[in-house]
C-alpha cells in the first residue's frame, strides 16, 4: 500500500549538478523491476541480472516503486542528522566497535584516508549512521530528529525489502534455476540479520587538500548480499572490473539505484557471483565544493545461515561452481553472523598494525585492502 508522504517539515534536499567532466564510466546494465511481473519478463530480467553478477557485480535497478519524494526525505533526514553538533552525534556512537558492532554513529578520524601512492596527513572525514532492522531484535535509540520520523524510516527500510530486495532475490533464484523463494526465505525482514539503513557523509576537502590523496575510501568488498546505493550526484564511486582490474567510475543515473553483489552471495554461489571491489575516489573538481551525502541499505542473509555453496542449483553445478574458499581449504564454513562480525571488526579496527591490510580474519579467509 502506498504510504502518504507527510508534509516536508525537514526542509527540502537539493542535489548538486552532475559533473561536466568526461570520466571513464563503467558500462553497467539495468534491471527493470516493472518488467518482472510476467513469467517472460521475469526470465528476461533474471538473465540481465545474471550477466551483471557474473561480469561486473554492479548494476542499476529502475522502476522499484518507491517515489522520489520518499527518497528525498531520507536524504533530508540524513542531512539534518549531520547538522547536529559533534557532541550530539557522539552520544549515539556505536557501542563495541572492537567486537565488530556497527549500529549507530561512527566518525573514525583515526582511519587513514588514503592507501595509495600519495600519502596525506589529513584524517578521514567520513561519518556513518547505521540504523538496524525494526523487527524487534535490535535496540533503537536515535536523536530527536530521527526519532520524530522513525515510523517513516521504518516504512522506508521495510519497503526496500518488499519493493527492491525481494524482487531481486526472486530474479536471482530464477537465474540460478532454484525455487523462486530460495533467497527471499533467507532474507525475511522479521528474522534476525545485521542489515542496516545508512546515512553517510563524506565531508568535503579543499581542492588543495584533495591533491594530497587519491581515494576517500579504499578499495573493498561489502560483506552481505546486495548493497543498495541511492542516486548520488557527486561522482566518486569507482568499481574495479573483475575481468581486467581497471577502475571505472559509476555514473549517477536518474531514478535508479546502483546495486552491488557482496561477499555472502559470492560464498553461497561458490564464487559464481562476483563481490566486486569498489572505492570512493576524490570527486572531479567541479563537485569538490560540496559534502557528499549517501543513502544506502546493506542487506544480509539471516545470522544463522551457513555460508556454504548452494548444492541445488543446476546452473552452478553445470558451470562447476561447487566450492567456496572455506570449503576448498577444508575450513569450517562460518555462519553469516560469524562472518559479519569478523569482517566488521577487521574493517573498523587495527589500521595501525602493518599486518592489517592482509589479515586472516577467519580460518580459510584472508582479507585485503585494495588501492
Ligand atoms: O558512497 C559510496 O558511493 C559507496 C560507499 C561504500 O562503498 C560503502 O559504504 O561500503
Ligand atoms: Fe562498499
Amino acid at each position: 500500500m502506498p504510504v502518504p508522504v507527510p508534509v516536508p517539515e525537514l526542509g527540502s534536499y537539493s542535489y548538486v549538478a552532475e559533473t561536466k567532466e568526461n570520466l571513464d564510466w563503467a558500462d553497467l546494465v539495468t534491471v527493470d523491476l516493472s518488467q518482472a511481473s510476467t513469467p517472460e519478463g521475469k526470465h528476461t530480467q533474471a538473465s540481465i541480472l545474471l550477466s551483471a553478477l557474473k561480469e561486473k557485480g554492479f548494476f542499476y535497478v529502475k522502476n522499484f516503486n518507491i517515489s522520489q519524494e520518499r527518497v528525498n526525505r531520507q536524504f533530508a533526514l540524513g542531512k539534518a542528522f549531520y547538522e547536529l553538533s559533534q557532541e550530539e552525534k557522539d552520544q549515539f556512537a556505536v557501542k563495541g566497535v572492537e567486537q565488530g558492532n556497527y549500529n549507530g554513529y561512527v566518525h573514525n578520524t583515526k582511519r587513514p584516508v588514503d592507501n595509495n601512492s600519495k600519502k596525506t596527513s589529513l584524517p578521514s572525514r567520513v561519518e556513518v549512521y547505521n540504523i538496524p532492522k525494526f523487527n524487534g531484535d535490535f535496540e533503537h535509540h536515535h536523536p530527536a530528529i530521527i526519532e520524530e520520523h522513525i515510523e517513516e524510516v521504518e516504512e522506508f527500510a521495510r519497503s526496500l525489502h518488499s519493493e527492491v530486495l525481494d524482487p531481486l532475490f526472486v530474479l536471482l533464484a530464477i537465474a540460478l534455476e532454484l525455487p523462486e523463494d530460495y533467497f527471499t526465505k533467507m532474507h525475511q525482514y522479521s528474522v534476525k540479520s545485521e542489515d542496516h539503513l545508512r546515512y553517510m557523509k563524506y565531508g568535503k576537502y579543499t581542492p588543495e587538500e584533495n591533491k594530497t590523496m587519491e581515494t576517500w575510501v579504499r578499495g573493498h568488498t561489502d560483506l552481505g548480499s546486495f548493497t543498495l546505493l541511492f542516486r548520488q550526484p557527486v561522482a566518486a564511486l569507482q568499481i574495479r572490473y573483475p575481468s581486467t582490474n581497471e577502475w571505472k567510475w559509476v555514473k549517477p543515473q536518474d531514478a535508479t539505484l546502483t546495486v552491488n553483489a557482496c561477499d555472502a552471495l559470492q560464498f553461497l554461489t561458490g564464487g559464481y557471483v562476483k563481490s566486486t571491489i569498489h572505492r570512493v575516489a576524490v570527486p572531479p573538481i567541479d563537485q569538490q565544493h560540496v559534502d557528499r551525502l549517501g543513502l544506502l541499505y546493506f542487506s544480509r542473509p539471516h545470522n544463522d545461515i551457513p555460508l556454504a555453496t548452494i548444492k541445488d542449483s543446476p546452473l552452478l553445478r553445470r558451470e562447476g561452481y561447487t566450492q567456496n574458499d572455506f570449503e576448498a581449504s577444508g575450513n569450517a564454513v562460518p555462519t553469516m553472523e560469524e562472518w559479519t562480525f569478523a569482517k566488521q571488526k577487521w574493517q573498523r579496527t587495527g589500521y595501525d598494525d602493518p599486518e592489517h591490510k592482509t589479515a586472516q580474519i577467519l580460518p580459510g579467509w584472508k582479507e585485503k585492502v585494495y588501492a
